[in-house]
């Protein structure tokens, strides 16, 4: 195992890697910015070292000044979170070639799913149900372009292969609006991502968001830890997550399951991931791959009793799996309310200085996050400032545990999301599971 690990990150997940670090025996590293130095990782951390000024741009995103921090403590791997660095390639490869382990998949695996075309492909390939469309490159032939539209069937998406989380995409209702959403997005795309290559897919109207964890090991072995439903969003941000997804039934779950471990042992997957699937109809489509741990991966460990953070570490270490598809048991449903430091209902972010903290607990309460009384929150990064967990015997049993924690939490001196998270554990469409992904930017109009 490493005998010391750079934490490439910051906030609550920088501390969920401490935490793992520190119960597998893992000195750490943190690296801040200036803006950081009173995050509570980086007091925690057996090292510190500040890496640049306030702006990601200078510091999170810095790749020569992490590596330098690397070196310069003898470190020998680096974890880099979500977002950031997470998933960047070339980072993947600089680490690697300067001798340091990437907890994460291969460079190359990371620059396959990046693509969106060569992903789908992969997909595919493996048998894994994708959306229908083309996963030809659209061309300049408009003649070309306005027959594969016509075979998908309008309404289609144009989407860019660089693209992903909700960027870089266009919904075409009508063969008259065709051309200048190719042209729109092309630029966009080119301009975004510096590769202006577009695919086009069906359009699904009012789908869910539903994801499946999985873990693979150097070995071959790869296996899924149930799905996750991610659909309560705003602009392409999560706000609740629960698992399982309600409705899955166990034939559907094997047989996606199947399917992706599949695909994992055909393109080589290393490490923990996400499918993401849109579900509509009663049917699973693939969308993307995310080759890092995500904001959620709480209630997949809840359900499931497996720490996914200190299996990314064992496998990058060389360990194989310890345990099988069939050890794998789901016990209780889980739910995630990511606490947002901003307006409830403009979503404008409060930054500032928390002057009272209190934390919700009891049973079936899990609580991730770095806020402490008297912590500021800098105006220099994303806004989620924890994550409140439940889990109960039933669906039912974790919203009702989370009303509780949610009544208990107290975050004074800044403004967050909890009102927002108080009125959805009360609304007839979330408590009847009957929402889909646009479900909270249409209730927000009312
Ligand atoms: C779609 C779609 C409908 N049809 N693709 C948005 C994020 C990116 N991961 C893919 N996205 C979508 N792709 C087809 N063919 C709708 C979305 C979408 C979405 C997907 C998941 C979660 C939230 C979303 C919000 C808006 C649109």
């Amino acid at each position: 195992m490493f005998e010391k690990l750079v934490i490439a990150n910051r906030g609550e997940i920088a501390l969920r890697i401490l935490r793992a670090c520190r119960d597998m025996g893992i000195k750490t590293v943190a690296i801040h910015s200036e803006a950081d130095r009173d995050l509570m990782h980086v007091g925690m951390a057996d090292e510190s070292v500040c890496i640049g000024p306030a702006s990601s741009a200078q510091s999170y995103l810095n790749i020569p000044a992490i590596i330098s921090a690397a070196e310069v403590t003898d470190a020998t791997a680096i974890h880099p979170g979500y977002g950031f660095l997470s998933e960047n390639a070339e980072f993947a490869e600089v680490v690697e070639s300067s001798g340091f382990v990437f907890i994460g998949p291969k460079s190359d695996t990371i620059r396959l799913m990046g693509d969106k075309i060569s992903a789908k492909r992969a997909m595919e390939a493996a048998g894994v149900p994708c959306v229908p469309g083309s996963i030809e490159p659209i061309s300049d032939d408009m003649g070309r372009a306005k027959q594969i539209a016509q075979d998908i069937g309008y309404p289609v998406m144009v989407k860019a292969a660089g693209g992903g989380g909700g960027r870089g995409m266009r919904v075409v209702e009508s063969e008259s609006e065709l051309a200048e959403a190719i042209s729109l997005t092309r630029t966009e795309a080119g301009a975004a991502f510096n590769d202006d290559r577009l695919f086009m897919e069906k359009f699904l109207q009012a789908p869910r968001h539903v994801e499946f964890q999985v873990l693979a090991d150097n070995y071959g072995n790869a296996i899924h830890l149930c799905e996750r439903d991610c659909s309560m969003q705003r602009r392409n941000q999560k706000v609740i997550e629960e698992a399982p997804a309600f409705g899955i039934t166990e034939e559907q779950r094997s047989f996606i399951g199947e399917r992706i471990t599949r695909a994992c042992r055909e393109i080589g997957y290393r490490g923990a991931g996400t499918f993401e699937f849109l579900y509509a109809n009663g049917e699973f489509y693939f969308i993307e791959m995310n080759t890092r741990v995500q904001v959620e991966h709480p209630v997949t460990e809840m359900i499931t009793g497996i720490d996914i953070v200190k299996q990314q570490l064992l496998i990058a270490a060389g360990e194989k799996l310890s345990f099988t598809q069939d050890d794998i048991k789901i016990r209780g449903h889980a739910i995630e309310c990511r606490i947002n430091a901003e307006h409830p209902y403009t979503f404008i972010p409060c930054p500032g200085k928390v002057t009272h903290f209190h934390c919700p607990g009891g049973p079936g309460i899990r609580v991730d996050t770095h806020l402490y009384n008297g912590y500021t929150v800098p105006p220099h990064y994303d806004s989620m400032i924890g994550k409140l967990l439940s889990i109960g015997h039933s669906r039912e049993g974790a919203i009702t545990r989370m009303k509780g924690a949610l009544h208990e939490i107290v975050i004074e001196g800044i403004t967050t999301n909890v009102p927002l998270l108080q009125d959805l554990m009360l609304d007839p469409v979330f408590v009847n599971a009957e929402h889909n992904i646009h479900y909270l930017e249409t209730k927000l109009k009312e």
